[in-house]
């Protein structure tokens, strides 16, 4: 059965054919790996800039990973044949490449560890993946047993392709002292200084064992010969490995063992994998990842992920949910939160929305993001594209394109981190600015970020996009300097009005006072200009075309444009309603709402890139999740809870064969987007990009904690106002909130105007405590009406 195990904290999947592209994936602050269930994986690390240490067989994208990766024979992955050399027969575990019919296939990731078992013909093979939490290595164990009651003579052969890694020098050998086949390369350059940078490259990726190998082999050619990886010519006819090198040919770490199992005898081995930058450090790793014992690294890396396992424990009717809630999803914001996406200049967008999840988990990291933002603001009050974590890096790129929204999301990413923390003292923070050493308070620079967005406007107050909004390849709608977003127009004013929030209670009445004037001169332009009759345009186009309007035959509505609507309090109720009408007419899917609809089929150089990507995919109308979190954030905003809850419902891939083959992808984490294009392409609709990098993470693990359980931060005291879905009639929750434990009971009573709440017992007065001990256990019991 296909389901999570474990109580929720791991996954079986069984078998390798319902989502050929299901995955998991571990990381460290230095590496990650993508691990897919049939063997394929995408693996890179920072070296300081990402790098891969395993490459597909040709010249590839190095640096990010790709949406819907497609995998191939020969893609990079971690193989381990199996020949029966009785019979002959060959298969692989955990099913690539030989792709046998097996016995038994389970697909098993975990928090911190993916495994399988695979049985085929009497033969069991248990693979285990492990990461150090410091060091970039894979760490692989290995048994194979004999479950049969006679003995077997067996080939174990494990084959990690190292693929095309230079065209100027690759190659590699076997070192009998270090038991290791080094495959050596020497990343390409033509510029001299570029000599002396790659240097310290780690050029090497090795292949290690805990024991010597009866024959190895480095050239991936001589390997396959013409049997092709599906059946090796080295490992036809009883043959064994040649013990060859690679020289300027694709190498590979392939070694044989000949094992003789007699009944129910097993074999382990232990395998590491990854980049070096030299024999001294193979010999360093091998000694610690081989040599050493394995369960304190183990241990040590399953605290480093449960470390960052957030602040909820939600027991729901929806079992799904919860599995999902307290462990999967917390694991995904922490990744973006703790590795900055394993990029040295992230977006600033995503580098403060990632920070926004981590607020309920390290909020010590968000109070850094937000500072480092401020540091490297202009003086002007200008938030650059991207921010730069190392010295020695630069803004590469997307980043190196001017995009007009990310004060937007300072004043978000701040305003969360208060109400959450409490921590008004950041707002003091005496921050320099990029472009000069003058000092000034974090109050300040959000502030002069937001005169900023504000000056930066047409006659008609709206305010310009240059090459891009939220919405990154949506690149010509302003490059020549005139067009406007009105997604944008949206944010400003809601930004606007969260920041006069802070304002107000910094004793700012002047600032505050600007600002609503500001975001209520916004709305009156959005309503006076973007107004199409029944929804929000997207924006206008330097030659002064409005797009995303009733008008328009591809990309008539979008959706951004009224959640932000709803955010900012634009819409009055009868121009809300047939918002909320259009989007479930044009945008809803089973999958989710739609980014917006009809998808471009044709390119419109009066909006961009985003129109030529290919219709349903990406941005170009795909239920993107990072859109679909906002209209969920707006629905729950304005009061439409049942709403909010079936976008929040349908963003989850459901741990149910039909849901997984559908989608494509394992419940285990939230894709940037599933296919769009629902009635374009029905065909490929709601497949999944298996891209976990995405701000929605964030947005969800916030919406569940502050607007599903109600549980936030509310100045000093803290607000308790649950917003369960109909179908429940009770569900509680665990929340730490300031170091402070909050257990909460909600039961349903149809018969209450008000919410009842007790807290340790005692009643209480409505749904809010003034003050907050740290240390101190809430138990708190709320009966309402929902
Ligand atoms: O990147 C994301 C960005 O990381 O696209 C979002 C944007 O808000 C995020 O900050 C929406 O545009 O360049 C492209 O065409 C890519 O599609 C990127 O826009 C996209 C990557 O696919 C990652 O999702």
């Amino acid at each position: 059965m296909t389901s999570f195990i474990e109580s929720g904290q791991r996954f079986r999947l069984n078998d390798p054919t319902l989502a050929p592209n299901a995955a998991s994936y571990l990381w460290n602050r230095k590496m990650m790996i993508q691990m897919n269930a049939r063997g394929y994986a995408v693996s890179q690390y920072m070296d300081p800039e990402p790098r891969k240490y395993a490459h597909v067989p040709t010249i590839a994208a190095q640096t990010f990973m790709q949406p819907e990766q497609d995998y191939f024979p020969h893609h990079p992955g971690r193989f381990f044949y199996i020949r029966d050399n009785q019979s002959g027969d060959l298969f692989s575990a955990p099913y690539e490449p030989v792709r046998a019919k097996l016995d038994r296939f389970s697909f098993e990731p975990g928090l911190s560890d993916i495994r399988w078992v695979i049985e085929k013909d009497g033969v069991r093979v248990e693979l285990r993946l492990d990461l150090p939490v410091e060091d970039v290595a894979e760490i692989w164990s290995v048994r194979i047993t004999n479950l049969t009651g006679a003995k077997k003579s067996l080939s174990f052969v494990p084959f990690f392709p190292v693929g095309y890694s230079s065209w100027m020098n690759r190659g590699g050998h076997f070192d009998a002292a270090l038991n290791t086949i080094v495959c050596t390369s020497v990343t390409p350059y033509q510029k001299v200084e570029q000599y002396f940078k790659n240097k310290a490259l780690k050029d090497i990726t090795f292949f290690a064992a805990d024991r010597t190998p009866d024959y190895f082999e480095v050239a991936q050619v001589a390997f396959e010969g013409e049997g092709g990886l599906h059946n090796p010519s080295a490992l036809q006819d009883g043959g064994h490995l040649g013990g060859g090198d690679a020289s300027y040919e694709n190498p590979a770490g392939i070694m044989q063992w000949d094992l003789s199992l007699g009944a129910g005898a097993s074999e382990d081995f232990r395998l590491l994998f990854g980049p070096a930058f030299d024999k001294a450090e193979i010999a360093a790793l091998t000694e610690k990842y081989i040599n050493g014992a394995l369960e304190p690294v183990q241990r040590d890396y399953d605290n480093y992920i449960r470390s960052g396992l957030g602040s909820l424990e939600l027991h729901s009717p929806d079992e799904d949910l919860d599995h999902f809630v307290n462990y999967w999803l917390p694991r995904q914001v922490f990744y973006h939160g703790d590795t900055h996406r394993l990029t040295t200049d992230p977006q600033t967008r995503n580098y403060l929305q990632d920070g926004l999840g981590m607020i309920f988990i390290a909020p010590e990291r968000t109070r850094t993001a937000i500072l480092k933002t401020a540091s490297q603001q202009f003086f002007s009050g200008k938030v650059p594209d991207g921010i730069l974590l190392r010295p020695d890096t630069e803004l590469k790129y997307i980043n190196q394109i001017p995009h007009t929204d990310h004060a937007v999301w300072l004043v978000i990413a701040t305003k969360a981190y208060i109400d959450e923390t409490g921590d008004r003292a950041i707002l003091e923070e005496k921050i320099a600015w990029t472009d000069s050493d003058e000092e000034a308070t974090l109050y300040e620079h959000v502030t002069r970020a937001l005169r900023f967005l504000a000056s930066e406007v047409d006659d008609r107050n709206l305010p310009y996009i240059a090459q891009g909004d939220w919405c990154d390849p949506m690149n010509m709608v302003g490059y020549k300097g005139k067009g406007v977003s009105g997604w944008l127009a949206e944010a400003s004013s809601h930004a606007m009005t969260t920041w006069a929030d802070i304002c107000r209670t910094e004793n700012d009445g002047e600032t505050a006072d600007w600002l609503k004037h500001e975001a209520g001169k916004l709305n009156d332009s959005i309503n006076r200009y973007l107004w199409d009759g029944s929804w929000y345009a997207r924006g206008i186009t330097d030659d002064g075309i409005a797009f995303g309007v009733e008008a328009d035959t591809e990309g008539r509505i979008y959706l951004n444009a009224q959640s932000w609507a709803f955010l900012a309090g634009v819409p009055d109720p009868d121009k809300q309603a047939s918002m909320l009408q259009a989007i479930d007419d044009q945008l809803d899917t089973p999958y989710g709402a739609a980014m917006f609809a009809p998808a471009y089929t044709a390119m419109r150089d009066d909006v961009g890139r985003v129109t030529q990507k290919w219709p349903g995919n990406g941005e170009n109308g795909a239920v993107y999740n990072h859109a679909a979190a906002f209209y969920a954030a707006s629905l729950y905003h304005i009061g439409e809870k049942e709403r909010g809850f079936a976008v929040l419902s349908k963003m989850l891939t459901r741990p149910r064969a039909q849901d997984i083959k559908t989608r494509g992808q394992l419940p285990l984490y939230l894709p940037n987007y599933y296919r769009g294009a629902y009635y374009q392409y029905p065909r490929t609709a709601g497949r999944s990009s298996n891209l976990f990098n995405t701000g929605t993470a964030s947005w969800y693990y916030r919406l569940v904690i502050e607007q599903l359980c109600g549980l936030r931060g509310d100045g000093d005291g803290v607000l308790i106002a649950p917003q369960p879905p109909a179908e429940w009639d009770r569900f509680s929750f665990k929340r730490l909130f300031r170091n402070a434990t909050f257990k909460v009971e909600v039961n349903k009573d149809t018969a209450l105007k008000a919410p009842v709440m007790t807290v340790n017992a005692a009643p209480i007065e409505g749904n809010r405590l003034k003050q907050v001990e740290a240390g101190q256990i809430y138990e708190v019991h709320i009966r309402l009406a929902w």
